[in-house]
């Protein structure tokens, strides 16, 4: 694997997921791959999660970590090319990241979706420049489309708790106040698509994702008939995708709360989120407390995740 950008850079999926699982039984078996060997992690977006786990599976094995906040104390970064730097950037992005590149041997990269031009986000424009000019082996950690790690933490969370062969798994939009991009729920489908689990996924009308990642999934706009006999309940926002509506806002209704009344319209279905999630507008405080609730174990598996794949880029580049 030279870059980590989607579930088509993993191979094969099983093998990936014994792979965690293997890990996960020991976390330093492999606490000497990473000597001398220094990931940087760029963040161009906050983070809670992404940051701290990924820390600790550089940590895990033996690796140095450099984290950059690029928007506190580096200098603001121009993207656009054959812009006259005359505005409030100091630096074009085109020289800070082989600059990056060359104090690091593994590049980690947020960079959510800017929802000023499509093509740009979904051409994955920042991340692809990092891939050409980094000179390094490139990861995503949250890209405009995909959040690779968190699926593949989400998928290792299923495995764990799966009562069936292939369970039910349903994705459901979910209310928030901000415009939030597509990439979970784009990259959960594409996973959960991968691994060929049952998927449907209910959202308002208007907020239809990309199909090259929801693929033959079931779209189902009533929410109570999705939750029929799920296994398993995977929430989040995201803001519209199609048209001229691209990045928007287009519902706040809390009729699309995930509570108790609809999680008892399942197979007692376990309720999953990647985090941050917003209580009592995404889902009420008695779903997210309740035993069902499997948000930290999940939260948790973003270590493993992370250390599977920076395991693979060492063993493969270096
Ligand atoms: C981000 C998103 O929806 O993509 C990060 C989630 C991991 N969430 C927020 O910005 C609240
Ligand atoms: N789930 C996730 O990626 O969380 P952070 O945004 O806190 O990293």
């Amino acid at each position: 694997m030279k870059h980590f950008t989607s579930v088509h850079d993993i191979g094969n999926l099983d093998e990936a997921l014994q792979e965690a699982f293997k890990l996960k039984e020991n976390v330093f078996r492999y606490d000497t791959l990473g000597k001398n060997k220094t990931l940087l992690a760029i963040f161009f977006d906050s983070s809670l999660r992404t940051r701290l786990s990924t820390q600790k599976a550089a940590l895990n094995l033996g690796m140095n970590v450099i984290v950059l906040d690029v928007n506190q104390g580096a200098w603001k970064l121009e993207t656009g090319h054959g812009v006259i730097m005359d505005g409030d950037k100091p630096e074009h992005i085109l020289e800070a990241i082989p600059v990056m590149g060359s104090y690091c041997d593994i590049v980690g990269v947020r960079s959510f979706a800017r929802f000023e031009n499509k093509q740009d986000d979904y051409g994955e424009k920042i991340l692809n420049q990092f891939i050409k000019y980094s000179g390094k082996p490139v990861f995503s950690m949250e890209a405009a489309t995909r959040h690779p790690l968190q699926s593949f933490a989400d998928l290792i969370t299923v495995e764990e708790y799966k009562k069936k062969e292939r369970p039910k798994i349903v994705l459901t939009w979910a209310p928030h106040p901000r415009s939030l991009p597509q990439a979970v729920p784009n990259s959960f489908a594409e996973w959960i698509n991968a691994k060929g689990y049952e998927l449907v996924i209910t959202h308002p009308e208007g907020y239809e994702l990309d199909g090259q990642f929801t693929g033959n999934a079931k779209i189902e706009y009533d929410q109570d008939r999705a939750f029929e006999g799920a296994d398993f309940v995977y929430a989040k926002n995201w803001s519209a995708y199609t048209g001229p509506n691209y990045g928007r806002v287009l519902s706040r209704d809390r009729a699309w709360t995930v509570d108790a009344r609809k999680m008892a319209l399942t197979d007692n279905a376990y309720f999953m989120h990647c985090l941050p999630v917003r209580r009592n507008m995404i889902v009420t405080d008695e779903v997210i407390e309740s035993r069902q609730s499997i948000v930290i174990p999940e939260a948790a598996n973003r270590v493993i995740s992370a250390q599977v794949v920076l395991k693979r880029l060492l063993t493969d580049n270096y």
